[in-house]
């Protein structure tokens, strides 16, 4: 066997490998500017490292034009978000994170698609207590951006109680196992002090001091759920369960959701198996994957940079033979497996152990107290005496998990009060819909998502009504530009920003995440939207077959050609 000579593309590093460079392993001059009084932001350069501590500047895009006419700085604030493997937090937690965003946020939550919280709206000299406090819960906010492994996700299908509880586990080795090691974050949010004299290979010896070409991202989903997507991570791995234990993962590679629009070098994937491992070989597997990503990862463009086109430009069978080199043994054959949807389930579930879950619907994951509709105070009330916990679901929705026999009708009794939903007296639509944050505070957005998509779907709703379809599952998603922060492509009804009040519109994804959308119309508008759907709808309530999902009926009826891999996803 001849083995390949392996190459990182060429090309002059981008800005971003400049400044890890000379950042002193994520420390660069954050710790000064922080404390500096004289503006509400950080230089750019900082920006970018302080993504590697879990925030972002922004500024507050509804006051930009206001405030640039009356010549003031932007309205800067900064969005922080928690690690949090598998999205899971106690109570304590949940109430720890609910008072931040009260005190120094702007009193909402966002449960995200990757399963954890984010606050929007904090202010710089607020920063500082708002990580202290959260550390002092036991959370943290490392590598929750950046370009490093990110929060690993894990199923939160409340069903499989036992597996579910092995995963999580594993979700949270590998995400403590590949943090970056250096102690940048302690020294600047925990007043740790400096230790001198630590050896440079040392320092971070997985990452290296240019840290990884680009975000990095790892889930793993339990079949038959494929709540996570597990086909959108760069490195997914699916849970083989053989007679109720888990014996291992199949392990994918590749995947991920981010293009730019006009530019067909970049494009949706999904992740392709390669095989299957044991679950003590997960971490050595996900160890070298990533190790393959930062060699040979583009560090020159980084909108080639996901470990997507580093496979695509290699060949996937490349990747394998060198991933196999570096563990120093093979991946056994793939298992069979079978996912049949993504999506939460809603309402109550009987776990194991006299244990109960209740899956509450959350419109585009937002928590907070609407003028009808009490939902931030009646999680608080819950948290208060909650004895299990909450797992955020990688659809922005909630599971109060682990509610034992005896608090079960204490719960309810909340739940009640606060006219918590379960979603069920919506369209199963709208239960099945996610929106990106989008305006005001994403400095990507070129349209509207979160704040819009509930609007929206009142109107589709009418046309659902007309055409019989209230408990017909369709996966709906919008996304305030491409770049896929509500796995827009693995929608069947797909909607991506491209102006205010225009977007893009996709179809043909396969419901249980295992087919990407294509392009349907281009830069329609509310009105287009609607009658574009009238038409779809009402073919699919007469035309489909016995259980034939959305996504699969405009493919079959010639109405889209399917997308049979990302590198065709634009023709
Ligand atoms: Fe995302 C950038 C929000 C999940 C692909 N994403 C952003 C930023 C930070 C905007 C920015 O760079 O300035 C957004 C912050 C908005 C705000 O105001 O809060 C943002 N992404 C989100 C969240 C909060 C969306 C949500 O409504 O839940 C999700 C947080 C996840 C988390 O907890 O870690 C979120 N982002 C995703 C996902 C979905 C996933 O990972 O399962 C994707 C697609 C999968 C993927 O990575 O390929 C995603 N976000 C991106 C990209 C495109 C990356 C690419 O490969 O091109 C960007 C832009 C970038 O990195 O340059 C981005
Ligand atoms: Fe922002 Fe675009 Fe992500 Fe939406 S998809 S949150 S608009 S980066």
């Amino acid at each position: 066997m001849v083995t390949k000579i392996l190459k990182a593309p060429d090309g002059p590093p981008s800005d971003v490998e400049r400044i890890k460079e000379e950042s002193d392993y994520l420390r660069g001059t954050l710790k000064e500017v922080m404390q500096d009084r004289i503006s509400s932001g950080i230089p750019d350069d900082d920006n970018r490292l302080m993504k590697h501590h879990g925030s972002y500047l922004q500024d507050d895009r509804d006051l930009r034009n206001e405030r640039q006419k009356q010549k003031l700085e932007p309205a800067y604030q900064f969005m922080l978000r928690v690690r949090m493997p598998g999205g899971v937090s106690t109570p304590e937690q949940w109430l720890v994170m609910d008072d931040l965003s009260q005190k120094y946020g702007n009193g909402t939550l966002k449960l995200t698609t990757r399963e954890t919280f984010q606050m929007h709206g904090i202010l710089k000299w607020n920063m500082k207590k708002t990580i202290q406090t959260i550390h002092s819960a036991l959370l943290d906010t490392i590598a929750a951006c950046g370009d490093v492994n990110r929060n690993v996700m894990c199923a939160s299908n409340p069903y499989q109680s036992e597996i579910h509880s092995e995963v999580y586990e594993w979700s949270k080795k590998l995400s403590d196992d590949l943090l970056p090691r250096t102690r940048a974050y302690h020294e600047i949010w925990l007043d740790e002090e400096r230790v001198a004299g630590t050896p440079e290979e040392e320092v971070e010896p997985m990452y290296g001091p240019l840290y990884l070409p680009r975000k990095f991202k790892i889930g793993i989903a339990v079949p038959p759920s494929n709540d996570i997507d597990v086909f959108s991570q760069d490195l997914g791995f699916i849970a083989i369960v053989e007679n109720g234990k888990l014996i291992g993962f199949n392990v994918a590679i590749g995947g991920g959701m981010g293009m730019t629009h006009g530019d067909t070098a970049t494009y949706p994937q999904l992740a392709k198996v390669i095989g299957f491992c044991r679950p003590e070989q997960m971490y050595d597997v996900a160890e070298k994957t990533i190790t393959i990503q930062r060699d040979y990862g583009n560090r020159s463009v980084r909108k080639n940079a996901r470990f997507k086109y580093t496979v695509d430009r290699l060949g996937l069978d490349t990747v394998k033979e060198e991933l196999e080199n570096r563990l120093g043994w093979s991946l056994e054959e793939a298992k069979p497996y079978h996912f049949d949807h993504n999506g939460d389930r809603y309402g109550w579930v009987e776990g194991i152990e006299d244990k109960w879950h209740f899956t509450l619907f959350v419109e585009g994951g937002r928590i907070t107290d609407y003028d009808d509709y009490k939902l931030m105070t009646g999680l608080r009330e819950i948290a208060k005496v909650h004895t299990g916990e909450f797992r955020l679901t990688a659809n922005q929705n909630l599971i109060i998990a682990n509610v034992s026999s005896e608090k079960k009708a204490e719960i309810s009794a909340l739940i009640e009060q606060y006219g918590l939903t379960d979603g069920k007296h919506h369209s199963a639509l709208r239960r099945s819909s996610m929106a990106c944050v989008a305006l005001p505070t994403c400095g990507l957005a070129m349209a509207e998502a979160e704040r819009y998509l509930p609007t929206l779907l009142d109107k589709i709703e009418e046309i659902i009504d007309e055409n019989g379809l209230r408990e017909q599952e369709i996966t709906i998603r919008m996304t305030g530009c491409p770049n896929g922060c509500a796995r827009h492509a693995l929608g069947e009804i797909g909607f991506i920003g491209k102006a205010p009040g225009k977007y893009n519109m996709y179809l043909g994804a396969a419901f249980d995440g295992s087919r990407l959308s294509k392009m349907y119309r281009e830069n329609i508008g509310e009105a287009e939207i609607l009658s574009e759907l009238r038409v779809l709808l009402s073919r699919y309530a007469k035309e489909r077959e016995e259980g034939e999902h959305f996504g699969d009926f405009v493919i079959r009826a010639g109405i889209m050609k399917a997308t049979t891999d990302g590198t065709n996803f634009h023709n």
